[in-house]
């Protein structure tokens, strides 16, 4: 295992408007409250906490032409995508507190910027309950949390799709995801279409959480950049209740871990998000603490003990 060198830039981004529910703002300070600063610096890494981004409020208005509260989700992301590619310019390690899941589009944009510009391969992995592949044509919602892979890889409005200037951003083929029990009938038949690799619920049941992770993390070279995009609503709902969007059948406290152990075992992560925690949802920060718990072990806690 080799932990990260860097310097961690923690990124507080509080923002619920492309979520169904409000409340995912209040995310960032809840693991705060939690101890994951202090839990992280336990871990002798150096950690700059910068504070929260700075965003518009959410206007909690309807759909418009399939999209939710699209102005505001694009300069959220245009925030998270200047300060992302900012930190990781100076050689740090962007770890993104959410805040809904809409905001991987300004950090998984910058992580790929940055990856194109050094040549760097990258791999995503997406640990969440969600495949968040949907378009304006067929979401059920309109919730734009709902649809930021499917922008990344250029299927969305321009202002989403172009957000690093290129697009797409990201090829399917970086993307790894892990957890997926709930997806849209339509948004079933794109990452069908886009070959996506997904390594759902069924798979994990009858091959187990390693076989999994295994091929997650599977054939990456030694400058791979590997993101880890952690919604919380990955985890089941009976540990981790504090989402907005919680789906049934998700990953157990141990089976959680050794997805953690599994990446910190890698030695490949070089940025992270932690979104859609939503205190308004949670008993006594009982999610948070979880998710700081589960942070701990991505870094390499419970792997240490084994040296
Ligand atoms: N998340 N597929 C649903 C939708 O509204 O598009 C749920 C999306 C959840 C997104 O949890 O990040
Ligand atoms: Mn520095
Ligand atoms: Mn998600
Ligand atoms: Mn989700």
């Amino acid at each position: 295992m080799t932990r990260p060198t860097a310097p961690l830039a923690v990124i507080g981004v509080p923002t619920d408007v492309g979520a169904g529910h409000r409340g995912a703002s209040m995310g960032p300070e809840a693991l705060r409250v939690a101890g994951l600063i202090e839990a992280l610096r336990a871990l002798d890494l150096t950690v700059h906490d910068r504070g929260n981004l700075g965003g518009p409020h959410n206007p909690w208005q309807p759909p418009v032409a399939g999209y939710r509260h699209l102005d505001e989700v694009v300069e959220w992301n245009q925030a998270v995508f200047r300060a992302v590619l900012a930190e990781l310019e100076q050689g740090h390690f962007p770890v993104m507190l959410g805040g809904d899941h809409c905001l991987a589009m300004g950090s998984v944009g910058a992580v790929a910027a940055h990856c194109r510009r050094n040549g760097r391969p990258l791999r995503v992995l997406w640990l969440d309950a969600h495949s968040d592949f949907n378009t304006s044509e067929i979401t059920p919602t309109g919730n734009v949390h709902g649809m930021p892979l499917a922008c990344l890889c250029g299927i969305g409005p321009e202002p989403l799709t172009h957000l690093t200037g290129t697009s797409p951003a990201i090829d399917p083929k970086e993307i790894k995801q892990v957890g997926i029990r709930s997806v849209d009938a339509g948004e079933k038949r794109l990452v069908r279409q886009h070959g996506l690799d997904i390594y759902d619920m069924r798979f994990i049941d009858e091959h187990g959480m390693r076989r999994a992770m295994e091929q997650a993390l599977a054939d990456m070279t030694p400058d791979t950049h590997l993101h880890v995009s952690f919604d919380i609503d990955f985890l089941d709902p009976t540990i981790a209740p504090g989402v907005g969007t919680t789906v049934p059948g998700g990953p157990t406290y141990r089976e959680a871990q050794l997805v953690m152990e599994m990446i910190a075992d890698c030695g490949r992560m070089a940025s992270l998000d932690i979104v859609e925690l939503n205190p308004a949802y949670d008993e006594h920060n009982r999610s948070g603490l979880l998710a700081v718990d589960l942070v701990e072990s991505l870094f390499g806690k419970s792997t240490l003990m084994r040296d």
